[in-house]
């Protein structure tokens, strides 16, 4: 399968669609190479086919697979950060983890396993999902490489509820379970797009006192993208970032294939340009999350969640460009 060219120092790039079509061959994230056939790798894309913890419309399962096949049209430049994010770094797709469907904790423990291997491994991780449930985890794991992280948490909803039918591990509690664990760092915590009735006044409150900041899907429209980049920078600074993606965060318009579609929420630009906003943070691993293809049309949920991706995947492997230059001899 021809390959972008690179020389022999260079990253693997992915597949040349001027010499074999986008629509085929095998549909790894952006046509990159698997993990295993590549000696090293700095950013990995890894799909967690997991929708146990769901309290609405399942089928987040199948998310990864819907985000793989969108992403066969991205290409390796991105204007807007003027980028080669393929050549800067080594991107590959790592496959799918095999977690359990019938034990939620075993899939936790499967997710934080292997996410805490690709740390340890220099390899900065970001997941797509899969449920919600799966933050979790992964905030775990970036909490043994990193310490306490700061998290932006774009999303319709909190997810700091306490349980639901007295379950602890659901889509709609990792960041309570997050906060409790102490993992995160709590100065430095903000959802982002949040919209829509909730159960009760408290549930903001309980909010707050997690250490969470809200800026919600309105406020974003009002004070514009710009003046709420500035505001989310300052927040966090340089502490070491985890940015987490629910898809729902964008309104039923950009986003219909997901578990529970919320009305009046951010269009798929703003999502994007916020992104672009957040670069030179010390971004860690990031997570993509509750694409269910079933509810799709035309696949308008799985191509916003891929640009999503790619920006995120850009992002990190910028972030490991700046890394590995510094830590090179000066001579
Ligand atoms: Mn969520």
């Amino acid at each position: 399968m021809p390959r972008v060219q690179h020389t022999p120092d260079e990253p693997v790039g992915p597949v040349d669609s001027s010499r074999v079509p986008r629509f085929a061959g095998w549909g790894t994230f952006a046509r990159l190479p698997r993990m295993d056939e590549v000696p090293t790798a700095d950013v990995a894309v890894l799909g967690i086919p997991f929708d146990s913890g769901v309290s609405y419309r399942p089928g987040a399962r199948f998310g990864p697979a819907a985000i793989r096949e969108a992403s066969r049209l991205l290409r390796p430049y991105h204007p807007a950060l003027d980028t080669s994010p393929f050549r800067v770094a080594q991107v590959v797709d790592g496959g799918d983890l095999p977690v359990n469907p019938f034990d939620i904790g075993a899939a936790l423990d499967t997710v934080d396993e292997h996410l805490s291997g690709l740390y340890a491994a220099g390899v900065s991780p970001l997941v797509i999902g899969g449920d919600h449930t799966i933050a979790l985890p992964a905030l775990r794991a970036a909490h043994r490489a990193h310490g306490p992280v700061a998290v932006l948490h774009f999303d319709a909803h909190l997810d700091t509820w306490d349980t639901y039918f007295g379950a602890d591990y659901t889509h709609g509690t990792p960041f309570r379970r997050a906060s409790e664990e102490g993992l995160l760092d709590l100065d430095a915590l903000s959802h982002v797009g949040t919209r829509g009735p909730l159960y009760a006044a408290e549930d903001l409150t309980e909010d707050r006192r997690l250490g969470f900041g809200i800026v919600t899907s309105a406020e974003v429209g009002r004070r514009g993208v710009d003046e709420v980049v500035a505001a989310l920078r300052e927040r966090i600074g340089d502490r070491p970032l985890y940015v987490s993606i629910d898809i729902d965060v964008l309104d039923p318009a950009h986003a219909p294939g997901t578990g529970t579609p919320e009305a009046g929420g951010l269009t798929s630009r703003e999502l994007l340009e916020i992104l672009r906003g957040l670069d030179g943070l010390d971004l860690v691993g990031a997570d993509v999350v509750e694409v269910a293809p079933a509810y799709d049309h035309a696949d308008i949920t799985a191509v916003a969640a891929c640009h999503v991706a790619y920006d995120l995947v850009t992002l990190l492997a910028r972030r490991r460009a700046v890394r590995s230059r510094v830590a090179e001899p000066s001579a």
